[in-house]
């Protein structure tokens, strides 16, 4: 592999997140009441002040590794460069030069397997505790994502200009009345599943480009956090009594009790009813360590939240997941709620309905896009729907602003506290055993 070009990038080193530039509040000048506070407020895996632990200022970079070809890759990759040196096994030291242009030549070094494996530090130079800084060091893959995304950072400082949320409709699919048309305007509205966006200075950005960039930076935890606050905030003056389903990612819930503070302050503020709120878990099929969710799980319930797996599919591990959980909702995996009315899609939701109907769960179709899909759905049993066939996420800033009002729940239908009950004994919503048959029952 021929090693990089050794010019210096013109990228500056302050430009590498967690620098002074982004920083609101400098790790090394907060008081205790300031740590007090960052406590309160979250914790720091769940703030901004996360992304600075890399923070800096210097022109010097420690790269270590306990693989010895790594480190030959790398120093091969410096090899002409003044201010290098190897002050000890495993260790690379690289005084003078531009730490952001350092860091991406050595990860331009190495596989990806191999990069991340190197931990790659910019001591802050007014910080005295450079062990604790080096024992908490970021992989180089990490750091050098956060310099490719530095330009996201910024949004972060002003979150509530650069996020917000949109909301998706969640239906009723019980009672008498009949399925709703297609398109805008369903009658058995019940809650809405908060989706989180970003506008930078060049306008949108696409939601797989910003969870992508953060997942790669470490900053997953960040907009974790900002995700759940946008949604309670944005649900505030509209939300009614409709129920609100707020993602989480309990990878990012160190200790709930510290880390979910800031979004149970969210929603005080929004004037939410914590009753309300459905909090589910996104990408269920990565979670290893079912004892923390299940902990997860008991804490939001104290509160008085509900809490949901999403994208339940067909899996040995999904369906464990259910019988240990039992989560108040069941989010069927888009996958399988495509397939519908699929014979092998019917059985693997018909399955699931009946699993959650021996604890009283709900459970709810994502991704309905076709009558066709609704009315299987139903017939299984399935008693919400969610997706492009009942409505897409809103704007709801925009309907605000226009002062158009929120349109009230029709009479006849079951209020969402009743619709998602944890006993499920209103008939509006009981959750029938599945059954085979027409779908007369639920024909419009
Ligand atoms: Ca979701």
């Amino acid at each position: 592999m021929s090693p990089p070009a050794l010019k210096p990038d013109p990228v500056r080193a302050d430009a590498l997140p967690g620098t002074s530039r982004h920083r609101r509040r400098p790790l090394a000048s907060t008081t205790h009441d300031d740590d007090e506070e960052l406590l309160m407020s979250g914790c720091l895996g769940c703030s901004c002040e996360r992304a600075a632990e890399n923070e800096s200022g210097g022109d010097r970079v420690l790269l270590a590794t306990r693989v010895r070809h790594n480190q030959r890759a790398v120093r091969d990759a410096l090899a002409d460069l003044p201010g290098v040196s190897e002050p000890g096994p495993g260790l690379i030291e690289v005084r003078g030069h531009d730490p952001a242009w350092v860091i991406r030549t050595a990860r331009a070094a190495l596989t990806s397997v191999e990069a991340d494996e190197v931990r790659a530090l910019i001591p802050a130079p007014h910080r005295t505790d450079l062990i604790a800084q080096a024992l908490t060091a970021s992989s180089l893959t990490q750091l050098a994502a956060r310099a490719e995304h530095a330009d996201l950072l910024p949004l972060f400082e002003d979150e509530e200009t650069a996020f917000h949320a949109v909301y998706q409709p969640i239906v009723s699919l019980t009672g008498d009345s009949p399925l709703p048309p297609a398109g805008p305007g369903p009658a058995d509205v019940v809650g809405y599943e908060a989706l989180l966006r970003a506008t930078g200075p060049n306008g949108p950005i696409m939601p797989d480009q910003l969870f992508g960039a953060a997942a790669d930076a470490g900053w997953l935890h960040v907009l974790d956090r900002v995700g759940r606050t946008s949604a309670l905030r944005g649900a505030a003056g509209w939300l009614g009594d409709a129920t609100l389903f707020v993602n989480f990612l309990p990878t990012t819930i160190y200790r709930p009790e510290v880390c979910l503070a800031t979004t149970e302050r969210a929603a005080r503020q929004a004037g939410i009813d914590l009753g309300q709120v459905v909090f589910e878990v996104t990408e269920s099929e990565r979670v290893t360590d079912l004892d923390h969710l299940s902990r997860v799980f008991d804490y939001y319930r104290q509160q008085g939240c509900r809490v949901a797996l999403d994208d339940l599919g067909a899996g040995y591990s999904s369906l464990n997941m259910l019988v240990r959980l039992r989560p108040d909702v069941v989010k069927l995996d888009k996958e399988i709620v495509g397939r519908l009315p699929d014979p092998s899609s019917r059985a693997v939701v018909a399955a699931v309905v009946e699993i959650a109907a021996s604890y009283g769960g709900t459970v709810l179709a994502e991704c309905i896009e076709t009558r066709e899909q609704a009315l299987s759905a139903r017939e299984l049993g399935v008693t919400l729907g969610q997706g492009w066939y009942f409505g897409r996420p809103q704007d709801r800033r925009e309907r605000q602003d226009d002062g158009t009002p929120h349109r009230a729940r029709p009479t006849g239908v079951a209020s969402p506290r009743e619709a998602l009950t944890r006993s499920g004994d209103d008939p509006a919503v009981r959750v029938p055993a599945p059954r085979s048959g027409s779908d007369r029952e639920v024909r419009a």
